[in-house]
């Protein structure tokens, strides 16, 4: 179709910069490294990058507290090695994403230490200031995402200012049209650059109303990304996909729909939350449950039929491992892994690969608070354990669930490090990198890298891929997934089987396929109808 956008035959690939890979041996990844490793990615046959922060920042949350949007953190590199970095990526076919992290900055950013300083300062309107409430204390009982109260005292001026996030990352005050001036220039700044667009960090946070206690898609949030798009975006070829935990399918289409002037696409997180316990949260997962997952799949997939965009993702640098979480690790991990691939890229949307996915990276075994990294872990850790919760029960919890499962260092290699780094990397190796690693999944003709080149090169050959109408089928069966998209007279059926036990399936008639196989990871089929057997963690697609 003449009319498709390039970011929608394309296939996205996230990197964590921290954690991809040290080409100078601090034990911290870095760009010359990411530039080293391109030609995996080209192999791979992605269209685009999205680039976690690469910014200069203190790294309380390793990057998303940004000191200064015009300049690269000397721990990944320089300016001329970005530039290089998007030249080498062009040349491949590969655009680069940029993180916009933009709700907050860093509290060591030049305009908030100028905001701290004064209340005379033109910068202290770039945040939120609120005097103590009656009793001294913060004006809301609002609480931080990563612990504590969202507001923070600052006795030289005699307010608090609000972080949403931790206290190192003070909400900028999007009501200051002086504020988003500056947000649109730099954005201009590297789109003259030659990025190819922008992942916008908790955008459904920036339209805030605190005094009426609104944050999540506040009252004006929508006016902002509007504004965004006819100053900064309109008219350019870029992509942009803005992150919204709070999106729900009734506000989903206010960011994306075709007319709105905002953004092309979201991250809504609906299927994720879906195994948080919703009064103890992320630490305290729930057992994976098929049946709401697919729920979630299913409706967010018929909103997007006619009108807006989806992305498609189960990992990203906050989550857990898909395999772990969702496959089987263990003696099933690289069919499931490939299962997971399978249902995932033949949906309609735009499909995002996390670093270590292609290959099956799993959660990390860790057994001690001090092996972990990540602030929001250690945080949760000192408020759980302070308010009772044991130590082990914790740590399953993070085990499960916790961010720096997906932050260990990428395995490369069999080697030390897994070819990491050549020193100490700043947080340590999956023990299991010497079976699960880039380079041994690829001496293999059917490890998981093949699996996912076959289905990126699918989607950008396929029409039907990218643009036939999704349909569900056995909605309440508790262990497969069935589906099939249709464009004009040409279906394709997927079926799978999320279980280690084999499974008797009746094919729906109208599901019934014979043809050819598109894709198997557990021996080709031609044909389903009847009753199919599928085998442990199968899956299977056919086209007519
Ligand atoms: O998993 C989460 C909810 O408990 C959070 O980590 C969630 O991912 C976060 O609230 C939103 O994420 C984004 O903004 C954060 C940053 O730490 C994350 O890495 C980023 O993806 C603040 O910038």
């Amino acid at each position: 179709m003449d009319d498709a956008r390039w970011w929608q035959r394309a296939t996205g690939y996230q990197i964590y910069p921290r954690s991809f890979q040290d080409s100078d041996g601090d034990g911290v990844g870095d760009i010359p490294g990411i530039v080293s490793r391109l030609d995996h990615l080209a192999d791979l046959g992605v269209g685009f990058v999205w680039l976690s922060p690469v910014y200069a920042s203190p790294m309380a949350d390793n990057g998303y507290d940004v000191s200064d949007y015009r300049a690269i953190a000397p721990q990944f590199g320089t300016m001329a090695d970005f530039d290089r970095l998007v030249d080498a990526a062009r040349a491949r076919g590969i655009g680069i994403v940029m993180d916009l992290v933009v709700n907050h900055s860093s509290n060591e950013h030049a305009w908030f230490r100028a905001a701290r300083a004064s209340r005379a300062a033109p910068e202290h309107q770039y945040y939120i200031w609120r005097d103590a409430g009656p009793d001294g204390g913060p004006p809301d009982d609002r609480r931080a995402a990563f612990g504590g109260p969202a507001w923070s005292w600052v006795e030289e001026i005699g307010q608090y200012y609000l972080h949403l996030f931790s206290p190192q990352q003070p909400d900028l005050n999007w009501r200051n049209p002086a504020l988003r001036s500056e947000i649109h220039d730099m954005m201009d700044w590297w789109i003259a650059k030659g990025i190819a667009g922008f992942r916008m960090d908790v955008i459904d946070l920036i339209g805030k109303d605190v005094d009426a206690g609104l944050y999540e898609e506040g009252p004006y949030l929508h006016d902002y990304l509007r504004e965004m798009h006819a100053r900064v975006l309109k008219g350019r070829d870029l992509v942009t996909v803005g992150e919204s935990w709070s999106v729900s399918l009734d506000t989903a289409l206010l960011y994306c729909g075709r007319d709105r002037g905002e953004l092309d696409m979201l991250f809504q997180f609906n299927h994720i939350r879906e195994s948080w316990d919703e009064t103890l949260g992320k630490f305290s997962p729930l057992p994976f449950d098929l049946v709401a997952f697919k729920k979630v799949m299913n409706d967010w997939q018929a909103l997007m039929n006619r009108d807006g965009w989806n992305s498609l993702f189960l990992s990203n640098h906050d989550l857990p491992r898909q395999v772990s979480k969702y496959g089987q690790d263990g003696e099933w991990r690289v069919r499931s892994a490939k299962l997971l691939a399978t249902v995932m890229h033949l949906m309609k949307g735009t499909p995002f690969v996390y670093q270590g996915e292609e290959i099956g990276m799993t959660n990390v075994p860790f057994d001690r608070i001090d092996q972990f990294r990540d602030l929001e872990t250690l945080n949760a850790y000192a408020e759980q354990t302070e308010a009772g919760v044991a130590t082990a029960d914790f740590l399953r919890g993070a085990r499960a669930n916790g961010r720096d499962n997906a932050r260990t260092p990428m395995q490369w290699t069999d080697g030390p490090q897994a070819g990491f780094t050549d020193g100490t990397p700043w947080i340590e190796v999956n023990p299991n990198h010497g079976a699960i690693n880039v380079a041994a999944d690829r001496a293999d003709p059917d490890g998981i890298i093949a699996h996912y080149r076959r289905l990126i090169a699918l989607r950008r050959d396929s029409d039907l891929v990218v643009f036939g109408t999704y349909r569900p089928f056995a909605e309440d069966h508790p262990q497969v997934m069935a589906y099939d998209r249709r464009l004009g007279d040409r279906r394709l059926a997927v079926l799978a089987n999320f279980g280690s036990d084999p499974v008797r399936f009746d094919v729906p008639d109208a599901m019934a396929i014979r043809g050819r196989c598109a894709i198997a990871n557990a021996g080709p089929r031609e044909a389903l109808e009847g009753t199919v057997t599928l085998a442990p963690w199968e899956a299977v697609a056919v086209a007519d």
